[in-house]
C-alpha cells in the first residue's frame, strides 16, 4: 500500500475533520490530489467532493473545492507584471477595504505556481507593509483563516509546516494523536529528513526528543520508527 492509500485510512478514520483535510489539500502536489479523490472513490464509491460538500460551507467549501480541483499551475515561471497585479488585488482586497473580498485570495492561493507566489508574497510585503500571513490573520478567522494561512505556509517551506503542526500537536496540555500520527505516517517517507531539520531549527529540540517526552508505548515505538535517529 502507498502512503498515500495509508494516509488516507487515517483521514477516513477521522472524518473529513477540517484539519485534515487542509493539511492534505494545501500540501499536496495535482497528481497527488488527483490520486487521493481516485482512491476515495474507490474505497468509498463515493466522490470527496461531494462529503466535503456535504460536510462544509460557505467560501471555506469553496476554497476547499478549488483545491480539490487540482488545478494549480505547477510551472516554475514567474510573471512579474502579474505578480505585482496579484500582491495590489490581495491588498485592496484585504488591508485596503473595510472587510475582506476573500474570492480574490482564493483565485491568487489557488491556482497560481510556487515561485509566482513566492514572488507575489514579497510584492505585497513592499505595498502593505506586512507579512501576508499577517494580513490572513487580521483579515479572516476559523478555518478560512487556517487553509489560507496553510497554502502561504507549505508555499514558503513545506517541511517548516509540517514541523510546527507536529510541534502544535505536541506541546502543552495531552498530544492530538490524530495529527500526530497522520503526519508521520504520511511524511515518513517523503520528507521527514528536512521536517526534522526545520523542527530542530525552529524550537531547538530534536524532534526525535519531543515525541520521546510526549508519547508512550507501542504509540510511542511506531512514532520514533516513523520518524527515524535523533538526527
Ligand atoms: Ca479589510
Amino acid at each position: 500500500k502507498s502512503l498515500i492509500t495509508i494516509s488516507l485510512t487515517f483521514f477516513q478514520g477521522a472524518g473529513t475533520e477540517e484539519a485534515c483535510l487542509i493539511d492534505i489539500l494545501a500540501s499536496r502536489s495535482n497528481a497527488e490530489k488527483k490520486e487521493i479523490i481516485a482512491t476515495y472513490k474507490k474505497e468509498h464509491g463515493k466522490s470527496l467532493e461531494d462529503d466535503v460538500c456535504g460536510d462544509t460551507s460557505g467560501m471555506f467549501q469553496r476554497v476547499l473545492v478549488s483545491l480539490l480541483a487540482a488545478g494549480r499551475d505547477e510551472s516554475t515561471k514567474v510573471d512579474e507584471a502579474q505578480a505585482v497585479q496579484d500582491a495590489k488585488d490581495i491588498y485592496e482586497a484585504g488591508e485596503a477595504r473595510w472587510g475582506t473580498d476573500e474570492v480574490k485570495f482564493l483565485t491568487v492561493l489557488s491556482v497560481r505556481n510556487r515561485n509566482h507566489l513566492l514572488r507575489v508574497f514579497q510584492e505585497y510585503q513592499k505595498i502593505s507593509g506586512r507579512d501576508i500571513e499577517d494580513s490572513i490573520k487580521r483579515e479572516m478567522s476559523g478555518c478560512l483563516e487556517d487553509v489560507f494561512l496553510a497554502i502561504v505556509k507549505c508555499m514558503k517551506n513545506k517541511p517548516a509546516f509540517f514541523a510546527e503542526r507536529l510541534y502544535k500537536s505536541m506541546k502543552g496540555l495531552g498530544t492530538t494523536d490524530s495529527v500526530l500520527i497522520r503526519i508521520m505516517v504520511a511524511r515518513a517517507e517523503v520528507d521527514m529528513l528536512d521536517i526534522k531539520a526545520e523542527f530542530l531549527k525552529m524550537y531547538g529540540k530534536t524532534l526525535h526528543s519531543f515525541i520521546k517526552g510526549d508519547t508512550s508505548g507501542d504509540y510511542r515505538k511506531i512514532l520514533l520508527e516513523l520518524c527515524g535517529g535523533e538526527k
